[in-house]
């Protein structure tokens, strides 16, 4: 297949474009580069030293033969450019990566609550108006996330995308309906994607635009098979406060010898998927794809689930670090059970990566081999949700 790959400078984006073309796929980038941008506004870099695109694609296509294709454009601001590639390209899918995904970042002030909409919305908007315009076919696979539904399952599993509710008429009969799971975002950034929901529900029923939501966890690791072959294939990874993601940035504090920041009691429950799941689920979805009139599909994307304080004190036990308990910048509940349906990629054969299986060691090994490129000063999370909660923010633990 012809697959465009929104957003693979990233670090979802690139591993699953190497996994792709590994396949045999024509794989073709498109990418703003706003991610490399703003690790230069926040003045952090990627853990990993990470080549140009172009430096990647070339050392991609002399171990492989394979070309990748580099396309530089932004979804969210060049409209008129977007069209013109996907007439011009006709990719048979696309997997829709391209958007601000930082939780903290959406949070910092107005001026990035506003970028993150934009970007977020407007991307995927000109996205799908684009696809009907040009009358391109192609299967369309967005990365959502696991936080549209909000973190409580009620004492219930969180179903894959949609519930089945009962209303009574005016004649008093009960009637059945199925509606999208009711969104409760816990960010900006979290709002956007529910907002993104509602806009493939109206583009596969008003235009038949066929569409897989991936509603994925936290991704954990950072090598895949394919990022391992050669170094300046390596993918980034994120440790900073705004960026770096719960887990590996406990492996990275861990290398650092520095307290790992649990946010509040850490009672936290989320879910999550290790990268080379991600791409895997990835290539699940491409061989699943619905028909057009088809309502969109969607499936939870993780594997696990797991306590904030339960994974900072499995590290702790691992790696001897010590555990600092500090006051929560978000506003989230201190405590949550989450019990989630993933029943979609596992009747499709995915055989999950767990915590249990020794990969986390991979991580605390890349975090030793480039701990000298850490700025403690950039570890803690500093973005607060609220102005109230602003003025209690602990940034030495
Ligand atoms: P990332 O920031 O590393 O990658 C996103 C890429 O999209 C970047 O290369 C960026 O330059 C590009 N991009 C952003 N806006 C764009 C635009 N307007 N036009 C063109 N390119 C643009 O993020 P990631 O961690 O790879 O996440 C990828 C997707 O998966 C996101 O949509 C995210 O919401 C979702 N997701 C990520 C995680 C995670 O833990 N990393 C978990 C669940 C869901
Ligand atoms: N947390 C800590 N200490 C830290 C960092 C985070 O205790 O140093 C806590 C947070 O308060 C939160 C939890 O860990 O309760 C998860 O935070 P996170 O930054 O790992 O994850 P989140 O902000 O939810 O965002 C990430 C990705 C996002 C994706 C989402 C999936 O950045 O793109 O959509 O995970 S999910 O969490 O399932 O919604």
């Amino acid at each position: 297949m012809k697959i465009a790959v929104l957003g693979g400078d990233g670090f979802c984006g690139w591993p699953t474009s190497l996994h792709l073309s590994d396949q045999g796929h024509e794989v073709h980038i498109v990418d703003n580069l706003s991610r490399r941008w703003i690790d230069t506004e926040l003045g952090v870099q990627s853990l990993t030293p990470m080549d140009s695109i172009q430096e990647r694609c070339r050392i991609w296509k002399d171990l492989t033969g394979q070309a990748l294709h580099f396309h530089l454009l932004d979804l969210a601001t060049e409209y008129e450019r977007l069209r013109q590639w996907l007439a011009e390209e006709k990719p048979d899918a696309i997997i829709h990566f391209a958007e601000q995904r930082a939780a903290p970042y959406s949070m910092k002030t107005d001026r990035h609550k506003v970028y993150t909409v934009n970007n977020n919305v407007n991307a995927t908007h000109n996205l799908l108006t684009a696809m009907v315009e040009t009358g391109i076919d192609a299967h369309l696979v967005h990365l959502g996330t696991m936080g549209v539904y909000g973190y409580s399952s009620v004492g219930a599993a969180i179903p894959e995308g949609y519930l089945d509710v009962e209303i009574e008429n005016l004649q008093g009969e009960k009637k059945g309906m199925e509606i999208l799971y009711p969104t409760k975002p816990g960010s900006v950034y979290h709002m956007t994607k529910s907002l993104d929901q509602i806009l493939f529900q109206f583009y596969a029923q008003n235009d038949g635009v066929r569409i897989t939501d991936l509603h994925q966890g936290i991704v954990w690791g950072t090598h895949t098979e394919q990022t391992k072959r050669h170094e300046q294939l390596i993918n980034r990874f994120d440790y900073d406060g705004d960026y770096g993601t719960v887990l590996n940035r406990f492996l990275i504090q861990a290398a650092i010898d520095y307290p790992l920041t649990v946010h509040g009691t850490g009672g936290q429950t989320r879910a999550f998927i290790h990268l080379q799941d991600t791409v895997r689920c990835v290539e699940l979805a491409l061989k699943d794809a619905p028909k057009a009139g088809d309502r969109v599909k969607i499936f939870n994307q993780m594997t696990e689930t797991h306590r904030v304080r339960d994974l900072a004190e499995m590290v702790s036990k691992m790696t001897g670090a010590k555990i600092a308990y500090l006051p929560n910048p978000r506003k989230e509940a201190a405590e949550n059970d989450l019990i989630v349906k993933n029943d979609g990629f596992r009747d499709l054969g995915l055989s999950p990566i767990t915590l249990a299986e020794g990969l986390l060691d991979e991580v605390v090994e890349v975090s030793k081999k480039y701990a000298h490129r850490v700025d403690r000063s950039r570890v803690p999370c500093v973005s607060a949700w609220t102005k109230d909660i602003a003025g209690r923010i602990e940034t030495d633990p």
